[in-house]
């Protein structure tokens, strides 16, 4: 059995964060283990408003320790971290136990609520945690943090980002524009491996129920990597997975919609 961990928060309402990540690798026939760095809520009672509560260092390596040095991986991704002690365990983890197939997922915000979360953390990220990653996967606004530039709104813009996230230390890295960009009719992400840059293209999907799609996809391609896929092989077939995921997303309540990671084994189109 193939064995992958997320370190990342728990997102209580099940679209995002390492509940996303594990329904993923459920679908990708992998075995899932999840590090919980947060715990993020949403009030119902004060327009879905996102609280984040740590969880503490020692219970932090405690799950690292169970994971890495108890069952052994794979792969690994991380997403939300929260704190510095969490980014710096993550990092130690994936040193000391050589994971080459580590994807970042740099989560600087969550989704429709735009505010940018621990922005004090972004250059410790990208200073410990993107020389590790195999692959890294910003949005728009993630690229521009990543590559200290405003946040890019062309394709032009977005391969400048990416040539300075490789410049940081990233090996591949995966922009993902999405519905963001200006002036497309289609969703446009950029690949880019140091040497070439290629552009991932799909239809624009209409719809506002986009919750926890970065998570996914940065699980898919963890799982792709750890079946052995080279890394564009890896994002390519997340983008159809995701793909697939969001034109079969849904109304979770009045505030907010995950995507549908069983579409893929359900045949959905
Ligand atoms: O989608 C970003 C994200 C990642 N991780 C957790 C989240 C969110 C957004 O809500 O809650 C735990």
């Amino acid at each position: 059995m193939i064995k992958v961990v997320t370190i990342a928060g728990s997102d209580a309402s099940g679209g995002a964060g390492l509940e996303a990540d594990l329904k993923t690798f459920e679908e990708y026939s992998v075995y899932g283990m999840a590090a919980v760095t947060v715990i993020a809520t949403m009030d119902p009672d004060n327009c879905w408003h996102h609280e984040v509560f740590p969880i503490e260092e020692k219970a932090l390596r405690a799950q690292l320790q169970t994971i890495f040095k108890g069952v052994g991986v794979s792969a690994a991704k991380t997403g939300m971290l929260g704190t510095p002690y969490a980014v710096n365990l993550a990092a130690e983890y994936i040193k000391e136990y050589k994971i080459d197939r580590y994807v970042l997922d740099p989560v600087m915000v969550c989704k429709g609520n735009d505010e940018a979360l621990n922005p004090e953390l972004n250059n410790l990220v990208a200073e410990k945690l993107l020389p590790l990653s195999l692959v890294v996967t910003p949005n728009l606004f993630e690229a521009g943090q990543l590559a200290e530039m405003k946040t890019p709104a062309t394709i032009e813009e977005m391969k400048t980002a990416a040539k300075r996230i490789h410049e940081r230390g990233g090996r591949n890295i995966f922009v993902k524009g999405g519905s963001k960009l200006e002036g497309q009719t289609s969703a446009v992400d950029i690949f880019y491996n140091g040497k070439e840059f290629l552009q991932v293209e799909s239809a624009l999907i209409d719809t506002t129920w986009i919750h926890g799609s970065g998570c996914t996809t940065a699980a898919a391609i963890t799982a792709g990597l750890a079946f052995d896929l080279e890394p564009y092989e890896a994002v390519s077939r997340a983008k159809k997975f995701i793909t697939l995921s969001l034109r079969n997303s849904f109304e979770l309540n009045q505030w907010v919609g995950p995507g549908n990671p069983a579409a893929w084994r359900k045949g959905f189109n």
